[in-house]
């Protein structure tokens, strides 16, 4: 636990009284049980999803709905909502956990800020590629994270990829580590993404996702940091076209929901919720690797300056002392990452 973690879920608790009151009225009623025409109970259930409904994590939250329809004979009804209709990543987590939302589809940078031991997920450059990502995701490792949750009154679902995160800005062309120098960045609300740009040398500023666009258009910041789909689907190259591939970090993404929708189902309907959360990686993951190569043309096309670090040690080298600062307590789980092969 992060010292002064109490304090700060105080603040967090003071700061979501007006949004979650405003919630219950406007929402509340669309998850309570009701009946159906053919008087069945049906459970509804609203899931928060901060991107787009064409990025792969929002296509992978309706498959995992539909699912979930399907395998209960329509007892449990998921409506996604997307575009963070429910609001910015960091709000969402804190309603999951009163219950006010039932499920997300969050980063684990977001999840992180209220469990440190999740930082470890997303060192800059702990795993060698992807494939190591996921064997360590679908490894006894990946299954400890997920559970790990539990004390903060959340259920871990399921992993889905988000690729590798890459510094894009609308000052220059990035070659080094030199470059960033005197560039701001946005990074997300997260203390680990915040000081990895830090050492790198960038200034940052931490807000939401859904600010970015306009804080690059007015020039409140020249860049931010994000994987292919996202850089894409945002609209962040139109205004910011210089995109450099360093991958400082593989951020995986989290699927969760709310201990309070416990009180409402059925174990053995919580097990199939479980069970299809599972069974939408698979086709996250396989959107993810289309969209990703989709993206990454479109981008070519639109003229985007696509610049590849082809040696990244002096990056590398540079972040290892958050090594030390984020994961000190838990170098028992970095070794078995690095381990895994
Ligand atoms: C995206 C991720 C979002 C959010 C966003 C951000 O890659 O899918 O959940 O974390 O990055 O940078 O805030």
């Amino acid at each position: 636990m992060f010292m002064g973690e109490n304090k700060k879920e105080m603040k967090n608790i003071k700061r979501l009284f007006i949004p979650i009151a405003v919630l219950f009225i406007l929402g509340g009623c669309q998850s309570h049980t009701i009946d159906n025409e053919q008087n069945k109970s049906v459970v509804y259930f609203r899931l928060a999803e901060i991107q787009p409904p064409d990025h792969p994590t929002a296509q992978a939250d309706q498959e995992f709905a539909r699912l979930v329809e399907e395998k209960t004979n329509g007892r449990i009804i998921i409506k996604v909502y997307d575009n963070q209709q429910l609001g910015p990543e960091i709000e969402v987590l804190d309603q999951v956990r009163i219950g006010a939302i039932d499920f997300a589809r969050l980063s684990t940078g977001t999840i992180a800020e209220i469990s440190s031991q999740f930082n470890v997920l997303q060192l800059p450059y702990i795993y060698r590629d992807s494939d190591h990502m996921w064997k360590v995701l679908n490894s006894e490792i990946g299954d400890y994270f997920l559970k790990s949750i539990e004390d903060k009154k959340l259920i871990g679902l399921a992993w889905y990829d988000a690729g590798a995160r890459n510094f894009y800005n609308n000052v220059k062309e990035i070659k080094t580590k030199a470059d960033l120098k005197g560039l701001k960045f946005r990074v997300m609300e997260s203390q680990l993404m915040m000081d990895m740009a830090n050492v790198l040398g960038a200034s940052v500023i931490p807000m939401p996702y859904g600010e970015v666009y306009s804080a690059l258009q007015r020039g409140t910041i020249d860049g931010a940091e994000n994987n292919y789909p996202s850089y894409d689907t945002s609209g962040h190259y139109e205004v910011a076209r210089y995109y450099t591939i360093d991958e400082h970090v593989r951020m995986p993404e989290i699927l969760i929901a709310s201990q309070k929708i416990q009180s409402r189902i059925s174990q053995s309907d919580l097990e199939i919720i479980k069970a299809c959360a599972k069974e939408s990686e698979a086709f996250q993951r396989k959107k993810w690797l289309i969209k990703e190569k989709e993206s990454e043309q479109k981008l070519r096309k639109a003229g985007v300056s696509i610049t590849e670090i082809e040696n990244r040690s002096e990056f590398v080298e540079t972040v290892k002392p958050l090594y030390d600062k984020y994961a000190g307590e838990y170098l028992d789980i970095v070794k078995k990452i690095q381990e895994l092969k």
